[in-house]
């Protein structure tokens, strides 16, 4: 082989070329192969990749590099997440059109990957930004709505009343909207909805098949749905109404000192209308936030209605506040309150001066135990509960739920955390909602015929507000069903629509429907799904449900989308900083010149802070620039660091030295590869073993995605391949490297590959196969004796049985010949010694 020194930036473009043209990992629908569908969550076009998504599509190329080679037809594609607001703020910041500067990015995005040689099926890609895949989303709306799982109700948005505009709920900042500094105000919209709630059970118990998910993504989901099984029950109060309430801890009942309703409670209503006070509270608890996490932080804040409740066991009257922290979408939005063993009614009644009794203790005799500053939620028996006392918390649920059921007064119930999805936007820069206005008809879906109804692209986004609603013509049209005047809805949908379904986009792709069914049966379940920890519960919820939505309406196969999950850790960087004027600033690690103990600014020799390792982000600057370090060490040592060191689902800390130490391994293997002879003659059987050995365990550990064992493995059996001598176990040890390396470093192993004299890509070759007798750690020498003589040896596994060695043994030409036809009468074996035929 040549002895010239690898150069990647002229290999790299070469071999990406070479697989472009042969259209190596097109995948075919049609190939009688079994398939593998490995996909990484899709990215989202801001501007330039990110060291994240390198180490998470580096994963899956080596997943789906190895799949192919072991036979598999693979679907590895590649689109773009490509609605949302940062297009939206760029285009009023820099008064571009979101449309070019989204294609933009993905063009420069794109080139970005393939500089990294991912083994993607560019045929297949996608964006959902434009009308060939929101088109069909549409029409997918309108079949979810034909099934009874989309509705319209009246909701509560956050307005910009100085930007005219809704505010999505990461707009809002400490209650003020993020450009205008506005104070935000809660109003009511006609909104869009999906029915996930109809899919609550069946999402949750879905998760326990997944066992190949995270534990701690499917806590998350459960956590999410929020199943909880309690008591629904109603106070009579003083001026003769009954107030249902919703507790999951009806066990505590003698523990209520007070009732609490929501702001927008009926019971508030009522007493807004005669209390000018009560009108201003209510409207106080409005600018507040409104999610359970705010809430919860919140300072608890009440007003006295005047009016009580009756406890149903006790009789005590009971005063009833509206309260800031009860929400009226959950429950009844009115509770019981314990303030003893609830932390916010803990908080509430400290505040309000209200008794805080004890009804749970650790044991019978600790009934009065003053509490230690907080409720205490916990287990334990009931103290001070009349009949419940000496209980078990879960013995006097069931007992007050029996009670109150025997009464009449109410009802055990299961309730849902999970609410039904909200995706009206009023945004440009997403799907529109093919839906129309009719003061006839009321809400028409747009004939699927006239998809996909098209974003205008005559819009301006200096004007505050949705441009769409704003547009002069764009939502004027003609009602579909009677013909008269009507209008467009202007609002678009939620970008979570957008991912809830692509992965069957990326399945199959006819022009005239989202996805044929039977195609998409060929590849669906993904079988691999590799993406960040963030979107452990929104994306996957969404996506999950979407999936089992079409399954329902008849339009797929499968219920789960993806078999199994792999949330990989991040890039971290340590971060460098120091405060200038008052704040403080930040350095990106190539302006930094850093010692063993400090780290200086390279521009001004002043010395900077160094900061904690952290995930690397661009406000803190502690970035590296994927193009620039392709450019410095190649593409295939970039990989080979992602793939490195840490376990892929732990944080990678990004360094100088192991990039370099990347890079050199890049080089060193190379000279190996170089020193490859086709024609060395002799055999080395420890490295035989050791060389297949080493493919069976790579194979092993990228099945399991232990890409760092992998890696760590082909480190070893390089040292061994470098102190051996030349033999053809040597060469054959050297060729099944190249073989091993392929999925990670494919550049080079092409490179090599074709050096070699091999015909065709290796990302074409088969992987290397493994000889199960070469497994085996030890061999022995058996002898083997007809009538006590020597008539030959063989090499056996050690700890090979009997049988295994008697049949070795009687296999053996020299041995037949001794025996020559004559009666075997008895072998005997000693394990690991010999085998004695006797006739
Ligand atoms: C009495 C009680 C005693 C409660 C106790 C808790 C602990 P999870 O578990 O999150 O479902 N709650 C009910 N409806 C509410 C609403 N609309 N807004 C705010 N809080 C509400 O919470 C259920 C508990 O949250 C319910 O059980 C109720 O307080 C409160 F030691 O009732 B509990
Ligand atoms: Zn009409």
């Amino acid at each position: 082989m040549s002895d010239t020194r690898f150069d990647p930036a002229s290999a790299d473009a070469r071999w990406q070329s070479a697989w472009d043209e042969a259209q190596t990992f097109r995948a075919d629908s049609d190939s009688p192969k079994p398939k593998s569908y490995v996909l990484e969550m899709f990215p989202y076009p801001s501007g330039r990749i990110h060291i994240g998504h390198v180490r998470n599509y580096t994963m899956g190329d080596v997943l789906a590099r190895y799949k192919k080679a072991t036979g598999h037809e693979v679907l590895h594609p590649m689109g773009w997440d490509a609605f949302g607001m940062p297009a939206e703020n760029a285009a009023m910041e820099k008064g571009v059109h979101p449309g070019g500067w989204t294609r933009d990015n993905i063009e420069h995005m794109k080139a970005q990957l393939k500089r990294l040689g991912f083994a993607l099926d560019w045929s297949r890609e996608l964006a959902t930004c434009e009308p060939d895949y929101y088109g069909h989303e549409q029409a997918l709306f309108i079949d979810l709505y034909e099934a009874g799982l989309v509705y319209r109700k009246e909701s509560e948005v956050n307005w910009d009343p100085v930007d005219m505009t809704v505010l999505a709920n990461e707009q809002v900042i400490d209650g003020k909207g993020w450009r205008s500094g506005a104070e935000v105000e809660k109003r009511k919209l006609n909104q869009w909805f999906l029915k996930i709630t109809d899919f609550a059970e069946e999402l949750l118990d879905g998760l326990e098949g997944l066992e190949n998910w995270p534990e701690k993504v499917r806590t998350m989901q459960a956590n999410w749905i929020g199943k909880s099984k309690g008591l629904e029950f109603s106070f009579d109060l003083s001026n003769g109404e009954k107030l249902p309430v919703y507790t999951t801890r009806p066990d505590t009942i003698f523990g209520a000192t007070f009732v609490a309703v929501a702001a927008d409670h009926p019971v508030a209503q009522a007493v807004a209308s005669r209390s000018e006070e009560a009108r201003a509270f209510i409207a106080q608890c409005k600018r507040g936030g409104t999610t359970a996490a705010e809430l919860e932080t919140a300072e608890k804040l009440g007003f006295d209605t005047g009016v009580t409740a009756s406890h149903p066991f006790t009789g005590a009257e009971l005063p009833v506040y509206i309260a800031n922290f009860v929400l009226m979408e959950y429950g009844t939005g009115a509770i019981m309150a314990v303030p003893g063993h609830d932390q916010r009614d803990f908080e509430f009644a400290t505040k309000y001066g209200l008794p805080i009794p004890r009804v749970v203790a650790a044991s019978a005799d600790a009934a009065d135990k003053p509490f230690a500053g907080e409720a205490e939620s916990g287990e334990g028996v009931l103290v001070n509960s009349g009949f419940l006392d000496g209980m078990a918390v879960e013995d006097a649920k069931r007992e007050i739920i029996a009670r109150i059921e025997a009464d009449g007064r109410g009802q055990g119930k299961t309730v849902w955390r999970l609410r039904d999805w909200g995706v009206s936007r009023q945004r440009y820069w997403g799907t529109p909602i093919p839906f129309i206005h009719c003061t006839a008809c009321g809400v028409v879906p747009a004939p699927k015929e006239s998809l996909p109804i098209t974003l205008p692209e005559d819009v301006d986004f200096q004007t505050p507000g949705n441009p769409l609603l704003r547009h002069p013509t764009w939502k004027h049209v003609d009602c579909p069903r009677c013909g008269a005047k009507a209008e467009r809805e202007t609002d678009t949908l939620d970008t979570f629509t957008n991912s809830s379904w692509y992965f069957l986009r990326f399945a199959s792709q006819p022009a005239d429907k989202p996805f044929d069914r039977d195609e998409v049966a060929k590849w669906m379940p993904v079988e691999q799904y590799i993406g960040g920890i963030e979107h452990a519960i929104l994306h996957l919820l969404y996506a999950r449900f979407w999936t089992r939505a079409l399954e329902r309406m008849g339009m797929l196969d499968v219920k789960e989308p993806f078999a199994s999950l792999f949330t990989q850790g991040m890039v971290t960087h340590e971060t460098y900083s120091r405060a200038e004027g008052g704040k403080t600033v930040y350095y990106a690690p190539d302006e930094i010149s850093r010692e063993a103990e400090r780290a200086l600014l390279r521009e001004d020799g002043g010395e900077v802070e160094i900061g904690r390792v952290i995930k690397m982000s661009k406000s803190k600057k502690n970035v590296v620039d994927p193009d620039t370090i392709i450019d410095t060490y190649g593409a295939d040592a970039v990989r080979w660091f992602m793939l490195s060191d840490s376990p892929p689902e732990r944080d990678l800390p990004w360094s100088e030295a192991g990039i370099e130490g990347c890079s050199r391994f890049v080089h060193r293997l190379w000279r190996l590869f170089a020193a490859y002879d086709g024609g060395a003659k002799g055999d080395d059987k420890a490295l035989d073993r050791k060389t297949h050995q080493t493919v069976a365990a790579v194979a092993d550990d990228i099945e399991a995605l232990g890409f760092n064992k992998a890696v760590a493995r082909i480190y070893e059996l390089t040292g061994a391949v470098e102190k051996a001598a030349p033999s053809a176990s040597r060469s054959l040890a050297i060729r099944t490297l190249v073989q091993l390396a392929a999925p990670m470093m494919p550049h080079l192993a092409e490179e090599a590959w074709a050096a070699m004299g091999e015909s065709g890509l290796i990302a074409d070759a088969p992987w290397p196969a493994v000889d199960p007798a070469l497994l085996v750690e030890d061999e022995v020498t058996i002898a083997v004796q007809h009538m006590g003589k020597l008539r030959d040896t063989l090499t056996a596994p050690k700890g090979a049985s009997r049988e295994d060695l008697e049949a070795m043994a009687l296999a053996s030409e020299k041995v037949q010949r001794s025996i020559d036809g004559a009666e075997i009468r008895k072998v005997i074996v000693v394990p690991d010694r010999l085998v004695n035929i006797v006739t």
